[in-house]
Formats: structure tokens, C-alpha cells, sequence
């Protein structure tokens, strides 16, 4: 069902009224003892406090300085050094700023409605041609009416606002401490499942290649050097039973690919089938953080903050001119409607503890993850594409050259890609298995076995760690 601009501002005052970001602030200010926290949590209280009396784009700019301030704070020195109260301030200016824009949105709808000619007084909407033939004289008598109309109207072109809104609280939920019982979760959410009505699928680029393609793994297998063991292939089941999967498997630590498994999962199938129109649909002014680069272990590797809809068009392409990743990113908690596309498997219930780690790893060909090793039982579920993966057994780990560094202690130091059998001798006594993981396979990775990843086309997949 459709929602107005309106309702929809209303419903964001809902969730948390201005009063309740106020109390928490005064809260926070008596309980401060940091000199220049207290100072800038005085300045917030301030313009809470003054709110009525300034007006819109100077209460918004004035929260903007603020939070610029805090976010030099937030970037200063290491990240987990970073003071959680800075965070929480951080976050709270965020939730401010969205509240004052959507008031603002009413208040301009609502006056816009009561003018002879709504689209001449928008400050934020650009008139299109549209929107000028299709002017008429409103009606005094039925603001509400007009209210109606004038949304019909200024959706498409409010949408850059309210995407703006979204980025707002995404980097308030990325950048600052969890607060207000999962405010700008919310916020986020709603706004994009209203943008999602708009959704137009954008025809400037080719369209991906849904069905995955038949490759077979001559054509991509790693090429090892002469002296290397033989990659063997790994065994499949189809649709194990738990038992099964646990005696066979599981307590052995042995990696299998479970076929069948997925079926049932609305991501394998229209109208919820993942793909990049889905996703931009979906989630697509959400921002996450992508890994661009050839892979993490390379110099030129880096991360960068942006929409799924600027990821999409930007990497999720034939040839794009670099690989961006959306890796290990566990988009299924920020966006819980990406969530109900998906179904934890039962495998993950096998452990010792409840709690799985979702992650979702988005990309277009070629996307490598090195050789590494995870400390939790994993399933990674292969939704859309196809990947070809190499696996080494735990007990091979002095022969693969973990990184000597504390931050790449469980990577190989060995490119698997241009093993160089000269630096790494012992690696030729390494047995390993590879194999392609097509969509609506899962592999069932062991904690401590050697993987690597690499992307055969555009892939979507999920993993799911557990203990
Ligand atoms: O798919 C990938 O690129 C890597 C997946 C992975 O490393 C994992 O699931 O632990």
C-alpha cells in the first residue's frame, strides 16, 4: 500500500518524539564528567531546547556543525579507543537532524497544499515538465485532498531527500552507539520500504546474466605449480539428514556440499529471486561498507562507504573497471526485509549456542578471498552465480604460511593464484580439494579449514557461522 511523504514524516516522528532525544541528552549531561563532551552535549540541549523558536534550516545546520565536530572525534586515533559516549552523541544528533527534516516536509506539504500553484513553492522539489502541465488551481476547501495529490506529486521528487535521510541514519547505526531501542533501524527501514514503491529498474546498464553458466572446472581451476598435490574434488549429499549431516560430517570436521538445501529459500525464485534489480529494490539507499581492490592481503585494497544502489550500478556489472566487494557484511540485520528472503539452516542449530552470524558476500566476477580460516562452523550458501572455492584441512596449517601480523594471523601468505613454490617449499606437501558451488548449493566449511574464494560471475552469497 502506498504511504505518503506525510504520513510517512508522521510515522518517523512516531517512532521517537523529539522529547525523548532531549531527555537522553539531559540525562547524558548530568552524568558527564569529560569537560568537552559536556560542552557539546550543552550545545545539543540547546538547540533541542530552541527548536520552535529557529527555524528549520538553521536548527538542521546548527545540529550539522555539531556533528561534524563529533565526527572528528569519532575519526581520531584507533577506532576501538574511540569513547562511547561520542558514539551515542553521535547517534543522537543523527536521530535530531531526521526529526527536523521530516517536520520540515510536513510543514512544507501542508503549506504547499494551501497555494495556488504547490510545485512553484517547494524548496527542495525540481518543477519537471510534468509537474508544470499539471497545473491546477487548489482548492482552499480540501486541503486534505490537495495534501493527497501534492504527495502523488512530490514522491518521486522528495525521493533524494528522504534517500538522504536514510544515509543520515545509516551512518548514525554504523558511526555511533546503539540507542533509543533501534530508532534509526527503524527509520532507515521505513523510508526505504517507501522509496522501494518508486523503484524503476535502471535500463542505463546491461542487464545481468541471471542464469548461472555451466562452467566446468578445467576451465577455472587454480594452476599449481609442478610438484603440488593434486586438488582433489569434494564429496556432494543431497539433502542430508541432521543426523546424518552431524555423524558424517560435522564431529569429523569434514567439508561436504549440501545440495537441495535451499529450495525453499524466496531468494532462489521470482518474485523475490536475488539479483541486482532485488537488491536495489530492496535495500538500495541503504549504505554498507565496500571492499575495493583485488583482494585484502593487496596494497591497493581499500574500503569505502556507499548505497547499495551506487555498489550495483558501480561494480554489479559484466566488466566493471575495478572489484568492488560487498564482503562479510551482515546486511540481513540492517535490512531485515532482505532477511525474509532467506532461511537459517537447520545445520546451524547443531552447535552449542543459538546465535548465527549472518553475512552476506556481493559481487561481480572475479571477486578473490585468499586463502584464510575461520573459528566457526560455517554454511556458505551459494544464492545466485557460481564460485570456485579451494579448501586445505586444519592439519595443513604449518604448510600454508599463516601471515606472521596479528591482523592476518588466519591468511595464507601463499596467492594461491601464482603459488611461488620457491619462497613457500612446503606448501607442495598440501593436499587439497577444490570444487564450483553453484547456486542452491551450500558448502559446510569446519572451523580451522583453508578456504579460498573466487567469483566465476556476479555472486550472491550468505554465510552462516556458528559455535
Ligand atoms: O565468499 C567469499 O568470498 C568468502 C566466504 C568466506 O570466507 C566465508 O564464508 O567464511
Amino acid at each position: 500500500m502506498s504511504v505518503d511523504v506525510r504520513n510517512l514524516c508522521h510515522n518517523i516522528l512516531q517512532i521517537v518524539p523529539k522529547q525523548k532525544v532531549l531527555n537522553m541528552v539531559e540525562k547524558m549531561y548530568k552524568e558527564e564528567i569529560l569537560s568537552d563532551r559536556k560542552v557539546v552535549l550543552e550545545c545539543v540541549m540547546y538547540i533541542l531546547n530552541s527548536s520552535q523558536q529557529l527555524d528549520y534550516h538553521t536548527s538542521f545546520c546548527k545540529a550539522g556543525i555539531i556533528q561534524d565536530l563529533v565526527w572528528e572525534k569519532l575519526n581520531t586515533g584507533h577506532w576501538k579507543e574511540v569513547c562511547k559516549g561520542w558514539r551515542t552523541v553521535y547517534a543522537l544528533v543523527a536521530i535530531f537532524r531526521i526529526l527536523n527534516v521530516s517536520e520540515c516536509l510536513i510543514d512544507m506539504i501542508e503549506k504547499t497544499a494551501k497555494k495556488t500553484n504547490p510545485t512553484e513553492e517547494l524548496p527542495f522539489v525540481e518543477k519537471s515538465n510534468h509537474d508544470n502541465q499539471n497545473k491546477r488551481k487548489i482548492d482552499d476547501h480540501s486541503i486534505q485532498e490537495n495534501i493527497s495529490n501534492l504527495n502523488e506529486k512530490i514522491r518521486i521528487s522528495l525521493s533524494p531527500v528522504l534517500e538522504d535521510l536514510v544515509k543520515m541514519a545509516d551512518m548514525g547505526l554504523l558511526l555511533g552507539a546503539p540507542v533509543l531501542q533501534n530508532t534509526l533501524e527503524n527509520i532507515a527501514q521505513q523510508i526505504t520500504e517507501h522509496l522501494s514503491l518508486d523503484y524503476k529498474e535502471d535500463t542505463s546498464i546491461k542487464h545481468q546474466r541471471i542464469d548461472a553458466q555451466d562452467f566446468t572446472i578445467q576451465d577455472v581451476e587454480v594452476n599449481l605449480p609442478v610438484g603440488c598435490k593434486q586438488l582433489s574434488q569434494i564429496l556432494r549429499v543431497d539433502q542430508p539428514s541432521l543426523e546424518d549431516f552431524i555423524i558424517n560430517y560435522k564431529s569429523l570436521e569434514e567439508p561436504v556440499i549440501l545440495t537441495g538445501c535451499m529450495e525453499d529459500w524466496p531468494a532462489m525464485s521470482e518474485p523475490r529471486k536475488w539479483k541486482r534489480s532485488h537488491l536495489v529494490k530492496v535495500a538500495g539507499p541503504r549504505t554498507v561498507p565496500v571492499e575495493i581492490g583485488r583482494n585484502y592481503t593487496s596494497d591497493q585494497w581499500t574500503q569505502k562507504l556507499m548505497t547499495v544502489k551506487e555498489f550495483a550500478k558501480q561494480f554489479l556489472k559484466e566488466n566493471p573497471e575495478e572489484i568492488g566487494y560487498l564482503a562479510q557484511h551482515q546486511l540481513l540485520d540492517q535490512v531485515p526485509s532482505l532477511a525474509q528472503d532467506i532461511i537459517i539452516p537447520d545445520f546451524c542449530y547443531t552447535g552449542d549456542e543459538d546465535d548465527v552470524d549472518m553475512n552476506v558476500w556481493i559481487g561481480p566476477k572475479g571477486t578473490v578471498s585468499p586463502l584464510h580460516t575461520d573459528p566457526k562452523h560455517n554454511v556458505l550458501c551459494q544464492v545466485s552465480g557460481s564460485k570456485y572455492i579451494v579448501l586445505y584441512p586444519a592439519k595443513y596449517s604449518d604448510y600454508l604460511y599463516p601471515h606472521p601480523t596479528p591482523l592476518l594471523f588466519n591468511t595464507s601468505r601463499i596467492d594461491l593464484q601464482v603459488v611461488d613454490t620457491g619462497e613457500y617449499p612446503e606448501f607442495m606437501k598440501a593436499e587439497g580439494f577444490h570444487m564450483i558451488l553453484k547456486p542452491g548449493e551450500m558448502l559446510y566449511i569446519p572451523p580451522g579449514v583453508w578456504h579460498f574464494v573466487k567469483s566465476l560471475e556476479i555472486s550472491f552469497s550468505v554465510s552462516f557461522w556458528w559455535k
